[in-house]
């Protein structure tokens, strides 16, 4: 693809409710989507743009909004159970769907209406998808919740014609708490360069210990845009080939996953701590006392450069106690004009 051909990638800020009030009369016409998080449903007065809400406890806040901004006036477009929002490059769109089957069903469900969605409108590529999924850690026929959502949304892909392994966004998959499964993501005209991580084997190549499907993302996703390229950094824990490491000990959890972090943008070949490169963070805790620390050792890890958002959740692992995903922005194209280097993984 000719980066003279891309579109603007879309603009990212955490927010509170004050300020996303003020954002939207200043990009009115612009927003793509803002997802709240924090443990109280919120009454936000209907806007024009495309809202979800995350049942997810915030370690700092009450209430805090992830906002997608276009460059462009978007075109909104909501059906029953799909609401989004699209520009001439990227659609934004999110789902929520009832839990009123078994969860691979509901998987299937959610990505199959997504694949249909994004298919019929012209963007094709899944870029980015977060999935936030009640009771993740809990079991149901033998088998872990989270395992039972792989299967839904492996076949899922599968039907939809993706390829695993090409066709495989980043994406990030926590326990919520509440009864309906959200998914929010973002697609785009162009595909987006995968991304994997030499330190870690590539989650769709996981062995079948991890369960019968594999899980479909990819470590990292590139879009290259017409300023700047956006890395999309997938959830990263502390996960070396396939198998987790340090089980029981977070801070040891935190010195890996910065790691694997490190390891992914440079695969990348995007310098984290370079002056260019702006971080903004979503830091997942099971448990809210190791938050000083995770803050601490991101923030020596990435500087001032980073903007994290802490929250509690469950982790898709029973043995991960932290997970952080990130979404890098390059001020400048330069850092991106050498080709990516072939990635095998061998555990
Ligand atoms: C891992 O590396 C930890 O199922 O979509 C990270 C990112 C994880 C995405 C997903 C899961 C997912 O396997 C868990």
């Amino acid at each position: 693809m000719r980066q003279g051909l891309a579109a603007a990638a879309p603009a990212l800020a955490f927010m509170t409710p004050a300020r996303l009030a003020m954002h939207s009369a200043q990009c009115d016409g612009r927003i793509l989507g803002a997802i709240a998080f924090g443990a109280q449903p919120l009454h936000i007065p209907s806007a024009g743009y495309p809202r979800a809400w995350v049942d997810m406890p915030l370690l700092e806040s009450e209430t805090a909004y992830e906002v997608w901004t276009s460059a462009q006036p978007v075109v909104r477009e909501d059906t029953v159970d799909l609401s989004s929002a699209r520009d001439d490059g990227v659609l934004f769109g999110c789902l929520r769907i009832r839990l009123d089957r078994r969860l691979d069903a509901t998987s299937y469900l959610a990505y199959s209406r997504l694949f249909d969605f994004i298919d019929s409108r012209g963007y094709a590529h899944l870029l980015r998808v977060w999935n936030y999924v009640p009771d993740i850690n809990g079991d149901a026929d033998g088998l872990e919740r989270y395992q039972h959502f792989n299967v839904g949304r492996h076949e899922a892909f599968t039907a939809a014609g993706r390829v695993i392994g090409t066709d495989t966004p980043a994406a990030c998959a926590l326990g919520s708490r509440g009864n309906d499964l959200a998914v929010y993501f973002l697609a785009a005209k162009q595909p987006g360069q995968l991304v994997e991580n030499p330190r870690q084997t590539s989650a769709f190549h996981y062995p079948a210990q991890y369960g019968p499907r594999s899980p479909t993302f990819a470590r990292a996703m590139l879009m290259h845009s017409a300023e700047s390229p956006v890395l999309f950094v997938s959830g990263t824990a502390s996960i070396v080939g396939h198998r987790t490491l340090h089980a029981g000990d977070a801070s040891a959890q935190a010195r890996e996953t910065i790691a694997n972090l490190r390891a992914v943008i440079a695969q990348a070949q995007l310098d984290a701590g370079g002056a260019r490169v702006e971080l903004l963070m979503k830091a997942y805790l099971r448990n809210r006392s190791d938050m000083p620390m995770l803050r601490d050792a991101l923030k020596l890890a990435f500087g001032s450069a980073a903007r994290v958002l802490c929250l509690q959740a469950d982790i898709c692992r029973a043995d991960l106690l932290l997970e952080v995903e990130a979404v890098c922005l390059s001020r400048t194209a330069a850092p991106f004009a050498a080709p990516l280097r072939q990635v095998t993984v061998v555990d």
